[in-house]
C-alpha cells in the first residue's frame, strides 16, 4: 500500500482528522502529519504534547480487513515497527512497555493511540519526541515514566522528514504481511517479533485497568488477542508499571 501523506503545520489531533476523513469515506492509506497539535491525545483520555517541530505526530488511516480479536495486534505491530526504526534509522536502542510505550534510556520517547470508528476504520496515531529539548519535555507524570527524546538520547541529525518516510516505508510492508496472514500474529512474525522487543514479558508488574483496579503479578506473555497475561489474567488494557526497577527492565 502507498500511503498518501497530508503535511499540515498545526491541527488539534492528527487522529481526530484522520476519524473524520475516514468517516467521510477516505480510502486507506492517508496520513495526517502535523508540524503541532493543539489537542494531541493520548489513551484513557489522557494528552499527548506536540510542540512545534519537536517530534513526528501523525496518524495513518487503515481499514484492516482481519478478523476483529485480530485488531488487538495493530498497535503492537506500530510498536514493533517504531522500536526496530528507530534502532536502525536514528542508532538508538528502543524497547517497548506492553502494549506500546518505547522506551529509551527507561524513559518514554513515543507513544501510540489507535482508534476505531466502529464502521471497520482505523486511526493508528503515533507521536514520537525526536528533536525535543530538555525545556520542551511535559513534565514527568506522578507515576508514570518520565519522558525522553530522540536527540536527548543522543541521536544526531534527526531528520524529521526522513525518519517519517523511512518509518511510513516499514510500518506499510509489516502491515501488508500482517494482513496477508490475516492478522494471525504466528504466521506474520508478528508475535516473535512483539516479544522480541517487549521489556514486559518475564517481569513482576502493577497492572493499573482503565476502571482503576489494580493487579500485580508475573507478566508471562501476549496471547493471541494481543493482550497481556498476567498470573494466568488476559489484560486487554490499561497500564503497566515494571516492579523490577525500570532501569533494569530497560
Ligand atoms: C500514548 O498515550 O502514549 C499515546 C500517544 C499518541 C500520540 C499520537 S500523536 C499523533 C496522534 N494524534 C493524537 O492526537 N494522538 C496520536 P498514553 O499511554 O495515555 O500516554 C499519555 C501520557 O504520556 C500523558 O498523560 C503524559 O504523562 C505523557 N506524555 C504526554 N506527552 C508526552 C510526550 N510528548 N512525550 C512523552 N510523554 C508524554
Amino acid at each position: 500500500m502507498n500511503f498518501r501523506v497530508r503535511e499540515v503545520q498545526e491541527t488539534g489531533s492528527t487522529n481526530a482528522d484522520v476519524l473524520t476523513a475516514a468517516l467521510a469515506g477516505e480510502p486507506e492509506g492517508l496520513v495526517v502529519s502535523a508540524g503541532t497539535q493543539t489537542a494531541g491525545r493520548g489513551r484513557l483520555g489522557r494528552t499527548w504534547q506536540s510542540p512545534p517541530g519537536g517530534g513526528l505526530w501523525f496518524s495513518v488511516l487503515l481499514r484492516p480487513d482481519v478478523p476483529p480479536a485480530r485488531l488487538g495486534w495493530l498497535p503492537l505491530l506500530a510498536g514493533v515497527t517504531l522500536a526496530h526504526g528507530v534502532r536502525d534509522l536514528a542508532g538508538v536502542d528502543a524497547v517497548l512497555k506492553w502494549p506500546n510505550d518505547l522506551l529509551v534510556q527507561g524513559r518514554k520517547c513515543a507513544g501510540i493511540l489507535a482508534e476505531a470508528t466502529g464502521t471497520g476504520a482505523v486511526a493508528l496515531g503515533i507521536g514520537l519526541n525526536t528533536r525535543l529539548t530538555e525545556e520542551q519535555l511535559p513534565p514527568p507524570p506522578p507515576s508514570g515514566l518520565p519522558p525522553t527524546s530522540l536527540a536527548l538520547a543522543g541521536a544526531s541529525d534527526v531528520d524529521n522528514n526522513a525518519l517519517l518516510t523511512a518509518l511510513l516505508d516499514r510500518l506499510a510492508s509489516a502491515y501488508a504481511d500482517w494482513r496477508a496472514a490475516g492478522g494471525d500474529p504466528e504466521e506474520s512474525g508478528l508475535r516473535s517479533a512483539y516479544l522480541g522487543v517487549c521489556a514486559t514479558i518475564g517481569l513482576d508488574v502493577r497492572a493499573i485497568l482503565p476502571g482503576g483496579a489494580e493487579l500485580r503479578g508475573r507478566a508471562t506473555t501476549v496471547d493471541n488477542e494481543g493482550r497481556l497475561v498476567v498470573d494466568g489474567r488476559a489484560i486487554a488494557a490499561g497500564d503497566i508499571v515494571h516492579l523490577r526497577t525500570d532501569a533494569q527492565a530497560m
